[in-house]
């Protein structure tokens, strides 16, 4: 095929994918001169992929621009070279990092690790404690207003207290681009720490949340509850409970990996349908979900699945 690409003949996009950082383009090709035709017509469709970004980018942002930050964290966008276009690229920088930052970012194999309620009560509930209140240092300053005040979408009055909560932009999201929208929903106490908290008497705060959500994205973006998909981390970064609000079509994100990504809608479900007089089905069952290796908890957790495989080789 004789192609140059100036002589494509933009007509709509077909898709675009924000996970692969690709555009599928439909339009036609000119003919290289006005005497040539295309005998099988000019039709055509261009899809664009951002190539690999090279390893050791020091030199490579032209230009970058602060988008928010909080306590140690700071996200912002950039430019590959000095354009006045859309920024290129998304930056995070965590400084100074800790030794579980680092491990979190680092390149690792993942296992499945299946929890019992008793392995959460002997290794992950002292893993959760043991963590200092720095590691959520950056709730405290969005909660008390002294990070991101300007960016809170709701609040709850004080009298949802103590299950109050306020909805604003993750530091995931660009604040720019509707297809990515990413918001959060953070609760203002730290009483519950993750899905394993979770019970009946929570079934208010939730739909609420739910409720908001749609809400705030109705009205600020034109979207449609539909178009929303909320999610519970487990095993979260952060034991600080909080709900992530993700546009529905903003698909292929590492954090909604099946066993991580528990939808609310199906929280809700299964706490409505709980028995109200026992523990609630968040403490009585198991949870499957990926460690990687450099997790803090790995090491433990998959030392304790060789039980299961005892258990079920005898039975
Ligand atoms: P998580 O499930 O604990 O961990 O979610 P993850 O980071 O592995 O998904 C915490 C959520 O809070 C994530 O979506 C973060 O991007 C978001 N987040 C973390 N920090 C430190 C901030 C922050 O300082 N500001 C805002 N707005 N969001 C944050």
């Amino acid at each position: 095929m004789d192609f140059q690409l100036n002589r494509f003949v933009f007509e709509r996009v077909l898709n675009e994918d924000l996970a692969t950082h690709s555009v599928a383009l439909l339009g036609t090709l000119r003919p290289p001169s006005s005497e040539t035709s295309y005998a099988q017509g000019n039709t055509a469709i261009v899809r664009i992929e951002r190539t690999a970004l090279p390893s050791f980018t020091d030199g490579l942002i032209a230009t970058a621009k602060l988008v928010g930050n909080t306590d140690i964290y700071a996200w912002m966008v950039g430019w590959l070279s000095h354009s006045e276009n859309k920024p290129d690229v998304k930056i995070n920088v965590i400084c100074p990092a800790t030794e579980v930052h680092i491990r979190k970012y680092s390149k690792q194999q993942i296992h499945i690790v299946r929890e019992t309620p008793a392995l959460y009560e002997r290794i992950v509930r002292p893993y959760i404690d043991a963590f200092p209140a720095s590691r959520t240092q950056w709730i405290e300053e969005i909660v008390s207003g002294r990070s991101e005040a300007e960016n809170i979408l709701f609040r709850s009055p004080p009298e949802a207290d103590p299950f109050g909560f306020l909805i604003l932009p993750d530091m995931k999201w660009d604040l720019a681009n509707i297809a990515s929208l990413y918001l959060v929903a953070l609760m203002v106490l730290p009483n519950i720490k993750n899905l394993r908290d979770l019970n009946r008497s929570h079934l208010p705060l939730l739909r609420s949340i739910r409720r908001e959500a749609a809400n705030i994205v109705k009205k600020r973006w034109c979207l449609e509850a539909t178009e929303l998909r909320l999610f519970v981390h487990y095993q979260p970064s952060y034991y600080h409970f909080h709900v992530h609000i993700v546009n529905a079509n903003h698909t292929g994100l590492l954090g909604m990996t099946v066993g991580q990504a528990h939808i609310l809608d199906d929280i809700i479900s299964l706490l409505e349908l709980d028995d109200p007089t026992g523990p609630s089905i968040f403490q009585r069952m198991t949870l499957s979900y990926g460690l990687g290796e450099q997790h803090g908890l790995f090491s433990t957790m998959k030392a304790a699945q060789a039980e299961f495989q005892e258990s079920e080789e005898s039975s």
